[in-house]
Formats: C-alpha cells, sequence, structure tokens
C-alpha cells in the first residue's frame, strides 16, 4: 500500500473533511522539503490566534486595509450599481463588510465559507443588523467552482476579496482564483480587492515576528491541530517559529523549525526531521502595484481604480470583469 492508501485506510473511521486533511498532511510531510498548507492553520483555535493577529502593533495589514475602505468609502460606493449582490469570498470577521454595507446599497450579501456554522452564525448577526438586506450563506471552497443561488441571479455582482488573502496563493492559483471568481460573479461584475504591497523588509519581518509571539502560536497551532484530530505526537516545544522576507519571490515565508533530530508520529506513519529540519507552512506574497495589475489584467479583469494608505503599505482595487 502507498503512502497515501494506508493513510486513507487509518482514516477510515473520520468524516470527509478530516480524512482529507490527514492525506494532505501525509503527502505534505512526505515531501523533500516539508511542507504543511497553510489552510489547516484556521481551526478554531487558529481563527482566534488569527484575530489577535490582526490588532497586534505590528500586524498593519488589517487596521490599514480598514483605513482605506473608511477614508475612500465614498468613492467605492461610487461604482457599486444600485441593487447589487455583494459575494465575500472566505467570511471571517466581518467589520470590513460591514463598512462596505454601511457605504453602498447593496440589495443582497453572499458569503461563501467551508465553515457552514461559522458562516450561519456570522449571516445571523448581518441580518439582525441590516434588516433589509437579504443574507445567502453559501457553505462551499471558494478556491474551486460553485453556484451562486437562484435569488441574486439577476443582480448586478461584486465580488469581496479583503484582507490580502490573494497573497497566501501562489501566483498561478491567485490566476486561477481571479479566473474562476470572473466565472462565478459573470460577466459585468465588479471585485473589490485588498493587496499587501512590498515595503521595506524590517516592518515586513517583524509583522511577522511580532514581540508577543501570537504569531509563532498560530504557526506552532498546526502542529497541535495533527495532533489533536489525527492522533499526531508533535512534540511541539521541539519546533520554533521563523518568518523570513524572500527578497527575489516577494514573500514571506513561514517555516517550522526542528530544534533537534527527532521523529513525530501520524496515523501509524513515522516522519524523521533532522535538527534545524524546515517545514514550510505558509508564502504571503507581497506585490508592486504593477504586479497586481499585470496579475488582474492576465486574469480576466480590467483594473478600474485603485486606493493605498498615505504611506503605501496596503492597495485596495476595484476591477471590472473583462469582456
Ligand atoms: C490571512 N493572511 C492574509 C495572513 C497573511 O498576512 O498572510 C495570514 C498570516 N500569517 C501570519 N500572519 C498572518
Amino acid at each position: 500500500m502507498n503512502v497515501h492508501a494506508s493513510a486513507l485506510a487509518k482514516a477510515d473511521q473520520f468524516d470527509e473533511r478530516t480524512s482529507a486533511f490527514a492525506s494532505e498532511v501525509i503527502g505534505d510531510l512526505s515531501q523533500h522539503p516539508k511542507r504543511l498548507s497553510p489552510k489547516y492553520f484556521y481551526d478554531a483555535t487558529g481563527s482566534d490566534l488569527f484575530e489577535q493577529i490582526t490588532l497586534l502593533p505590528e500586524y498593519y495589514p488589517t487596521r490599514t486595509e480598514l483605513s482605506i475602505l473608511h477614508e475612500h468609502g465614498n468613492a467605492i460606493a461610487s461604482i457599486i450599481p444600485r441593487g447589487a449582490a455583494l459575494v465575500e469570498f472566505g467570511a471571517g470577521a466581518t467589520t470590513k463588510v460591514r463598512l462596505l454595507l454601511k457605504q453602498s446599497a447593496f440589495d443582497a450579501y453572499v458569503p461563501v465559507d467551508i465553515s457552514g456554522d461559522f458562516l450561519r452564525a456570522q449571516a445571523e448577526a448581518l441580518r439582525q443588523d441590516f434588516p433589509a438586506l437579504a443574507v445567502y450563506p453559501v457553505a462551499a471552497d471558494f478556491t474551486a467552482p460553485f453556484t451562486l443561488p437562484e435569488a441574486v441571479a439577476t443582480m448586478p455582482k461584486v465580488g469581496f476579496f479583503p484582507g490580502s488573502t490573494l497573497g497566501n496563493f501562489e501566483p498561478h492559483e491567485a490566476c486561477r482564483f481571479l479566473r474562476s471568481a470572473r466565472d462565478i460573479l459573470g460577466e459585468g461584475a465588479q471585485m473589490v480587492i485588498g493587496v499587501d504591497l512590498e515595503k521595506d523588509e524590517r516592518v515586513l519581518y517583524e509583522a511577522y515576528n511580532d514581540r508577543a509571539g501570537v504569531t509563532a502560536r498560530f504557526n506552532l497551532n498546526v502542529l497541535h491541530r495533527i495532533n489533536r484530530e489525527l492522533g499526531g505526537n508533535f512534540d511541539t516545544g521541539a519546533f520554533t517559529h521563523r518568518a523570513i522576507y524572500n527578497r527575489d519571490r516577494h514573500r514571506i515565508e513561514m517555516h517550522l523549525i526542528s530544534r533537534k533530530a527527532q521523529t513525530a508520529r501520524i496515523l501509524g506513519r513515522t516522519f524523521s526531521f533532522r535538527a534545524g529540519e524546515s517545514i514550510h507552512t505558509e508564502n504571503s506574497y507581497k506585490y508592486s502595484l504593477e504586479r497586481f495589475t499585470a496579475l488582474a489584467r492576465g486574469s480576466g479583469w480590467t483594473p478600474r481604480e485603485s486606493w493605498t494608505d498615505p504611506a503605501s503599505m496596503f492597495s485596495v482595487h476595484a476591477l471590472v470583469a473583462s469582456d
């Protein structure tokens, strides 16, 4: 039996989502260099740690994007057609979308997220605060094709993808996501998207190596999650967080570094780590305005307008689906 098949056989007792997690973890830790997908950061603990990250003094993206959405709210509202449906790809904290919903005349809001329970709770809170807004949550993996609710079929569509989550995709994945979003939203759609910008390396370094150690806990949580959900036996104290800026590839890389030679068992498989060996857990790409514009153009979108903060730390773009 090959590695994946044996992991899957052991994972028989798991639900579909945990089996997929098991099989991906086994596959990714069998690679050279070892890696783990950043999408597995976000269980309840990881999502809570990420919310804490967004409030850290060093982590500028969240508050800077909010300041842009505030400052340029009227300009953003002016390009949004009346009675449009706002389709948010991924649904985390609702602070940003609330700002957009307050500033513009949307008739419907369609949050799309893999976590159905979380989505329904968020949807209920928004229904209470925006009684005139129709809310249609869609439980789906937004990186793959999905169908919009019939109720918004005839409304103009505006996609919303804040937080520079696009930066966590490899460039070819970012292109694939933008193409797929264009297909889902359809002709004449618009997209409002937040993208983190290249900047002083020290600022980038500190944003991912905060003094309080929250990013380190967020990174290490993926090993805790493997222990919790897959019965792994990672000695989590024997790994350390490392985030570096890779200038040539325009990205922050997050790694978990093994402090010593050690092994970890997951679902009957043993993985060996050399002292100093890395598990690559995340890339966070930083764009220049030119590189993002080129990416959008090559992915079925025409850039319409973009806004940055006075220090050019972060950018928000309005795109229109190309014909
Ligand atoms: C969600 N994403 C845009 C964050 C980022 O900045 O790449 C995830 C994160 N990783 C470490 N800190 C925050």
